[in-house]
């Protein structure tokens, strides 16, 4: 039993770890709505919903004012590396000077806090090309998603050492499964690719824009495997102050994913192909021997996640 905050909690990953820690615990949710719904939320009474967004300074201290929380998660974010190559500005107060007043409003009113856990990404290991990436591995944020989260990150890190805020954080690598929004064109792809096939099991004309030549790879992780991650670092002693990558550890190219989705559908989607995203990396996965040291193991690989995905989505 605790009290929970969860930024970014209507939202797929907030609301997948919301929905599970509200059999149990008291869950404060906030979201702006600007991806996330409220429909992702379960009915329960031990879970509450703000509408509003992390950059309302008014807002957060209300909040943080008014409750001892035991855990804090912060999703909310503009998950988007072209988004943020658009809209450098918007996506900074997001990314990132929302988090810098959370951990001061935390500094300020929770000193009982067990964890901050942030949401970092793998965009943080930009293009540099040795692969697995380890939490050790060369740096290269090359967009302002990258760098608002890894400076992020490590602000969320520094107050563990600077000040004796437990904290941690996690970077995700291509995080998918059910109640990922499909509706903006930077959505996951697998969230796309299945929007698509939807259609074309429906009968309707569908056809999904491949940007690049298919071969780049990816390290998806189903929805699962991230909570599993999750609740580890914000339990484990072992995990103040550290970085986590949350993958499988094994990456497929996109081509490969497209052939597991049509063979397990039994139905071929047309692919029209594109040139490839600016400042798309070409291949990624995570090493993640430092997540299986606080006891993780990945149970799906992307073949299984995605039978699972099919079959919640009513598609096998
Ligand atoms: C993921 C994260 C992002 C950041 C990044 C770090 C998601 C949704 N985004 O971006 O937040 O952490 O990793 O490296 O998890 N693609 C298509 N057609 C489409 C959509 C995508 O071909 O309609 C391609 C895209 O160009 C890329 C691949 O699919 O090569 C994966 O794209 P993504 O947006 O799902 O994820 P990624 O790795 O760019």
């Amino acid at each position: 039993m605790g009290k929970y905050l969860i930024t970014g909690g209507a939202g797929f990953i907030g609301s997948t770890l919301a929905n599970h820690l509200a059999k149990e615990n008291t869950v404060i949710v906030i979201d702006d709505l600007s991806m996330g719904k409220k429909e992702n939320l379960i009915e329960n009474s031990k879970l509450s919903f703000i509408e509003g967004s992390v950059t309302d300074k008014e807002l957060m201290s209300e909040v943080l004012s008014s409750h001892r929380f035991d855990y804090i998660f912060h999703f909310a974010a503009i998950a988007s590396v072209a988004d943020s190559v658009e809209r450098p500005v918007e996506t900074h107060q997001i990314n990132f000077e929302s988090v810098l007043m959370l951990l001061e409003l935390i500094r300020k009113h929770q000193k009982d806090l067990k964890r901050l856990v942030f949401s970092s990404s793998a965009a943080v290991y930009g293009d540099e090309p040795t692969l697995p990436k380890r939490e050790e591995s060369i740096i290269r944020p090359l967009t302002p998603y990258a760098v608002d989260k890894f400076a992020a990150e490590q602000y969320v890190l520094d107050y563990q050492h600077l000040y004796g805020i437990n904290t941690s954080a996690v970077r995700f690598f291509n995080v998918y499964g059910p109640n990922q929004n499909p509706e903006s064109p930077y959505s996951g792809v697998i969230s796309i690719l299945v929007d698509r096939y939807k259609r074309l099991q429906a009968g309707s004309a569908a056809q999904f824009t491949l940007f690049g030549d298919g071969s780049q790879s990816r390290d998806f992780v189903f929805i699962e495997d991230v909570i599993q991650a999750l609740l580890l670092v914000a339990g484990k002693e072992e995990a103040l102050g550290k970085q986590y990558n949350v993958g499988t550890g094994n990456a497929i190219t996109l081509t490969e994913l497209i052939e597991v989705i049509d063979e397990a559908l039994e139905i071929k989607l047309p692919v029209k192909y594109e040139t490839g995203r600016e400042g798309d990396i070409k291949d990624s996965v995570a090493d993640i021997s430092r997540l299986q040291g606080l006891g993780y193991r990945s149970n799906y690989s992307v073949q299984a996640g995605m039978k699972k995905y099919l079959v919640s989505e009513n598609l096998i």
